[in-house]
């Protein structure tokens, strides 16, 4: 494996002269990032372009407001910016409206709160030991506190969302808003389901599409378009843009969304990020953009399947989409054991409760893994069935406390990714 260039970083010659410690950090990172199987179903690479118009001086500009709406002179640009960046949200996804504002999800989702929900009013979410966020109501969350969150989960026999349970519990409670969408999630989210109990009970349905949105842009998964009130996503995950939010809704609650981001939240967007999000979204109405959403897809099933052949028990037996999530109980290796053997192996996963999980939440029994990154680098399914192998063999090396062995795949990792250059960052 290649030696971590801490004292060369071979760009950011700006920030080398003024900062040498920060620079040789970003410089290991960039290292860090090619040589290592990023596993992380939440994360990507951006392509050259999302990252350069994240570093531009869009970033020195306050622009409180909305285009033409702003509390501050000098938006000549600013407001063509954000146009861009509504305008290609609403081509991309099929929306009426567009806010690309919120900082990041979570505000995004605290947002949609205050649009639609009085402190104290009842919220239906899927609960996060079962594959939801923190903010569709779970107790440690604001969320939850500031708001009655009810939770949902997935059936015991099939790890399939429950909407008997669903449709009873929205029946009962009355909730103001029914959250969809998660976090660990592996299979398509019935939206048209979701959107029938939420009319029933007059309840606001936000789609959390975080995790999904590239798929969805990309015609990887259906669209909650016609079905949800309010859609939330990230920008930075299968989307692969940079790290920030949007909420997009129908003209009808376009009003209540936008004074819910600002001035309700948040004050001055973050205008560079909004030029990245703008990019990301041109590069998502491309043709190309539908072929990467397809082979993220491709990619897990094909690594589902080579993990299922190696005795792995998965969540839900395999997935739909870009995640899974393996439950390691058989193996009798902890997730949390699990994972950190793996990133001595140069295979970055995060560890992960599974529905029902016998085990504490920062010492859970599952591991969870996707295939937006290595997508993104240009691999194929016929690399998934020597990824699996890698895993298997970095969790008995994990069981046996093998590190020579976790160090041989470490070489074998990197030598591979050698050939997959990343999007973004430079090459050696
Ligand atoms: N942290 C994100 C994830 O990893 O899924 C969710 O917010």
């Amino acid at each position: 494996m290649s030696q971590p260039r801490m004292s060369q970083p071979l760009s950011h010659p700006a920030l080398s002269a003024a900062d040498p410690e920060l620079a040789a950090l970003v410089g290991a990172e960039e290292q860090l990032q090619a040589d290592t199987l990023r596993l992380i179903p939440s994360e990507n690479y951006v392509s050259a372009a999302v990252l350069e118009a994240t570093g531009t001086v869009l970033q020195n500009k306050y622009s409180e407001g909305y285009a033409g709406r702003r509390y501050y002179e000098g938006q000549q640009n600013i407001d063509q910016v954000e146009t861009l960046a509504v305008e290609r949200a609403k081509a991309v996804f099929g929306v009426e409206h567009a806010n690309v504002q919120p900082y990041s999800g979570s505000p995004a989702n605290l947002a949609a709160y205050l649009a639609f929900a009085e402190p104290g009013d009842t919220v239906l979410g899927m609960a996060l030991p079962m594959g939801g966020h923190l903010t569709h109501g779970w107790g440690v969350s604001a969320t939850g506190t500031w708001f009655r969150g009810v939770q949902y989960g997935v059936r015991p026999d099939t790890a399939l969302i429950d909407f008997d349970e669903v449709r009873d519990l929205a029946r009962k409670e009355r909730p103001k808003i029914i959250f969809c969408g998660g976090t660990a999630v592996p299979r398509t989210i019935d939206f048209a389901a979701f959107g029938e109990i939420a009319r029933e009970v007059d309840a606001v349905l936000v789609a959390d599409i975080a995790h999904i949105a590239g798929l969805i842009a990309g015609g990887a998964h259906p669209s909650p378009v016609p079905h949800a009130d309010v859609i939330s996503t990230t920008t930075h995950k299968t989307l692969r843009g940079p790290r920030g939010a949007m909420l997009m809704s129908r003209a009808s609650h376009a009003k209540a969304v936008d004074k819910a981001v600002f001035p309700g939240l948040q004050g001055g967007p973050h205008n560079h990020t909004t030029a990245a999000i703008a990019v990301a979204l041109r590069e998502a109405a491309a043709p190309s953009f539908r072929d990467y959403a397809h082979a993220v897809v491709a990619n897990a099933k094909a690594l589902a399947e080579a993990l299922l052949a190696r005795g792995y028990d998965l969540v839900s037996g395999g997935t739909d989409n870009h995640l899974v999530l393996i439950d390691l109980t058989s193996k009798e290796v902890p997730g949390k054991v699990a994972a950190k053997a793996l990133d001595r192996a140069g295979i970055v996963v995060n560890y992960n409760t599974v529905p029902f999980d016998p085990r504490k939440p920062f010492d859970p029994s599952g591991i969870r893994i996707g295939t937006p990154s290595l997508t993104s680098r240009g691999l194929g399914t016929d690399r998934m069935p020597l990824v699996a192998e890698w895993i298997d063999r970095s969790v008995q090396a994990a069981a046996k406390g093998d590190e020579d062995a976790l160090t041989v795949i470490r070489g074998e990792v990197a030598e591979l990714m050698a050939a997959y250059p990343a999007p973004g960052l430079p090459t050696a």
